[in-house]
């Protein structure tokens, strides 16, 4: 039977988790551009054009999109979410430092054309005094079905964005 594609667009700042989640969820092997980072992000290496992945999930194949964090990469937006069925924002929940970040990406992505979404907070595993769910659904101004927690590192805890995110639907 031929599976109905699907593209999804996994987007936060940079160390949120997005090439992770994509890495931990892909059946097939990783498309990744991450390259030595000219800004000084924290990391030697970062995304700087996109991470792509698939995975089969029923009678779905769902093409991953993980769009570039930094804040030069945004003219890439309209090329990637051309014919998106929704949007992952990817935030680690403890860097609300970013956050701020975060929110200006969700006001440009649905600004320019609306989009079903979900937060999804990333690292609950490692995080002490992290924020919780209800905390990020607070600040992003969203009922609590539209963020979820997860660990990116996890393929279950990872599927669960994506089946929240059909649900949205
Ligand atoms: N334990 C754990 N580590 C995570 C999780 N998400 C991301 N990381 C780690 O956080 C760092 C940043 O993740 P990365 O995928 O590079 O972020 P990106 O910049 O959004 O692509 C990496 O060291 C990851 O291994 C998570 O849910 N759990
Ligand atoms: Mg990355």
């Amino acid at each position: 039977m031929t599976k109905v594609p699907l593209k999804v667009v996994v987007s936060g700042p940079v160390g949120a988790g997005k090439s992770t989640f994509i890495r931990t969820l892909s059946q097939t092997e990783v498309v990744d551009t991450d390259e030595r980072s000219s800004e000084n992000i924290g990391k030697t290496h970062t995304t700087v054009a996109l991470d792509f992945g698939q995975i089969d999930l029923g009678d779905y194949l769902i093409h991953l999109f993980g769009t570039p964090g930094q804040t030069r990469f945004d003219f890439m937006w309209d090329i990637l979410s051309e014919g998106a069925l929704g949007l992952l924002l990817l935030v680690a929940c403890d860097r609300p430092g970013d956050f701020p970040h975060a929110r200006r990406i969700l006001e440009f992505v649905t600004s320019r054309q609306s989009v079903p979404f979900i937060v999804v907070s990333t690292r609950n595993d490692v995080a002490e005094k992290a924020w919780q769910p209800a905390d990020i659904a607070a600040y992003f101004d969203l009922p609590l079905e539209q963020v979820i927690a997860i660990n990116a590192e996890n393929v279950d805890s990872a599927k669960r964005a994506l089946i929240r995110l059909m649900q949205q639907l």
